[in-house]
């Protein structure tokens, strides 16, 4: 290794939204460049997670690309809200719009990445070797799918799916004895998207969640024209705003409005669409626990008003948690579904799972038989698709050593021993809208990387004291109000064994916004330029 030309400047680990973006600014920025991604197509979140009723809870046109204002006028969403097919089939057209394709090998899973003098040599599963300048690992935060571990997992034999690896043959259903484990964002968007098809419905719940209404519509004609007039306002406001979204900031806090009028605004933000009812919200919504409990009691109310049977209703309100302590997910026709008689909640607190039999789920209660048990049961967050890369930095250091207690990031995009090495949507970057800050994330990587290149460094490294100072941020402002709480996957508290340590990025994008800014106006002072 180290002699002549690696065979790339740029190798990009993964096609999904933040990898298709690097690929692209990577290769306008006059480098040469490669994606491996492991799966048969483009997308990543959104090629994998094809389950019935997957779709954005980010309004489409502000999820998708605004790198090109001809992309964003060209293509058409249909809804506010896409499923996941149109969003599949928008990646494919980005790729294909700008040439991307004949950059990208399918199929080809990074099993290893090793950095010596100032390259590294990036290892697939099938045994292929490449060597690249820079590597950047775009492998997403929710990509590597978590099954609990369920004594006699294989001794059912039906089938078994999860959400996050859904096969792209169709899965029949229809008239099938079905479990879905797991309420969050997944779960509960399957649930009414496969009710009408089953023969029974099983939730396994172990903990309800604040679900509100997502409230998606078709975008007319007329709108469709209004998005395209307002591109350069609409890309101004997601480019500064908090968290990446359309929605305007509320302007008041609860006890401002007398009752009346806070029934009145607490009824406007059941309606409003996805995160418009926590963006627009009272001001105090997160921060003051009588103002939270005041929602929480409307959507509470809402909850008995359209579930019939009390009981049912009364499990499906949380008990737990704070609205915003968790993920909150949006639904269509969710808690609806459990006025169907063919759907029964099973809650997993009182009865938890045994194990699984040949025929279905076996709790104190006994087996219930089953044909088809889905996992809804999430992803090992954060870190889990880099742990499972043997990645090995200066004096083959394994990144699984280093972030042993937690990840330790510089912007959530670089760590210190691990030179030319970047994880733009990782670990300390999420902060909102995905796409919006992935995509600050590699705007700035790929003018590190060129700015190395002008300066004739084979290595650029953030420094050890620039790391701890944003990774010791993190740590603090994770503990303070709004943020989610550890009783959040957001905490890796939802894997056994995880280091309990805070995964977004508490500071928010503007800080982010700030410290990029910062850093290339101060010549990109928080990272050392090398010969190797
Ligand atoms: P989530 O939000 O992590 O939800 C996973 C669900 O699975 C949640 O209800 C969990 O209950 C449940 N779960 C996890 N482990 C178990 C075990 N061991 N037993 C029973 N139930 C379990 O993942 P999603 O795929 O729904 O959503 C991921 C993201 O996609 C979401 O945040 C959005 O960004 C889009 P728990 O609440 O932990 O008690």
């Amino acid at each position: 290794m180290g002699s002549g030309e690696p065979d790339v400047d740029v190798l990009v680990i993964g096609a999904g939204i933040t990898g298709i973006y690097q690929l692209y600014e990577a290769r306008e920025a006059g480098f040469s460049a490669v994606l491996l991604e492991a799966g048969d197509g483009v997308g990543g979140t959104w090629f994998w997670n094809r389950y019935p009723g997957a779709r954005f809870d980010s309004e489409s046109y502000t999820y998708g690309y605004l790198f090109s204002r001809e992309l964003f006028e060209e293509w058409e969403w249909t809804e506010h809200f896409a499923g996941q097919p149109e969003i599949e089939r928008y990646l494919n057209h980005v790729v294909d719009r700008f040439d991307l394709r004949r950059d990208i090998r399918l199929g080809s899973r990074v099993a290893a990445a090793t950095y010596d003098d100032g390259r590294w040599t990036v290892r697939t599963t099938a045994g292929d070797a490449i060597e690249t300048r820079f590597l950047v690992a775009a492998t997403g935060v929710l990509s590597v799918p978590f099954l609990p571990d369920v004594p006699n997992r294989d001794a059912f034999s039906g089938t078994q799916l999860h959400t996050g690896l859904w096969p792209a043959e169709p899965v029949e259903l229809a008239g099938k004895r079905v479990a879905i484990v797991g309420t969050g964002s997944s779960g509960v968007q399957l649930v009414p998207a496969i009710l009408d098809e089953v023969a029974s419905l099983t939730v396994y719940q172990r903990t309800a969640n604040w679900c509100t209404p997502l409230n998606n519509s078709p975008i007319t004609a007329e709108e469709q024209a209004r998005l395209r007039a307002d591109f350069a306002e609409i890309k101004q406001i997601l480019d500064t705003s908090l968290a990446g979204f359309l929605h305007p900031p509320g302007d008041r806090k609860t006890a401002d409005d007398p009752p009346d009028e806070r029934q009145a605004f607490y009824e406007e933000m059941w309606a409003r669409p996805g995160f418009g009812k926590i963006v627009s919200h009272y001001l105090d919504l997160t921060f003051d626990e009588d103002a939270n409990a005041q929602w929480c009691e409307f959507v509470a109310a809402k909850i008995r008003a359209i579930v019939h049977d009390p009981e049912v209703a009364a499990q499906l309100i949380p008990d737990d948690h704070r609205f915003g302590e968790k993920r909150p997910p949006f639904v269509t026709g969710y808690f609806e579904a459990f006025n169907d008689p063919k759907v029964s909640l099973v809650d997993l607190k009182k009865t938890p799972i045994l194990s699984l039999t040949e025929d279905g789920i076996e709790t104190v209660e006994g087996v219930r038989e089953l044909d088809v048990i889905v996992w809804a049961t999430g992803f090992d967050f954060g870190t889990g698709a880099l742990a499972r890369i043997d990645l090995r930095g200066r004096d083959g250091r394994a990144l699984s050593e280093a972030w042993r207690d937690g990840p330790t990031t510089y912007l959530g995009l670089q760590t210190a021993g691990f030179p030319n090495f970047f994880f733009p949507g990782g670990p300390h970057a999420a902060a909102g809208n995905n796409p919006r800050y992935n995509g600050d994330q590699v705007d700035f990587v790929t003018d590190l990387m060129v700015a190395a290149r002008d300066r004739g460094a084979a290595a650029v490294e953030v420094t050890a004291e620039s790391e701890d100072a944003w990774t010791a941020m993190i740590d603090r402002a994770a503990r303070r109000p709004p943020s989610f709480t550890e009783k959040s996957y957001y905490f890796g508290t939802n894997v056994p064994g995880k280091p309990r340590k805070y995964l977004l990025n508490a500071a928010g994008r503007p800080k982010l916004l700030e410290l990029f800014a910062a850093s290339k106006a101060d010549d990109y002072r928080p990272f050392r330029f090398s010969a190797k």
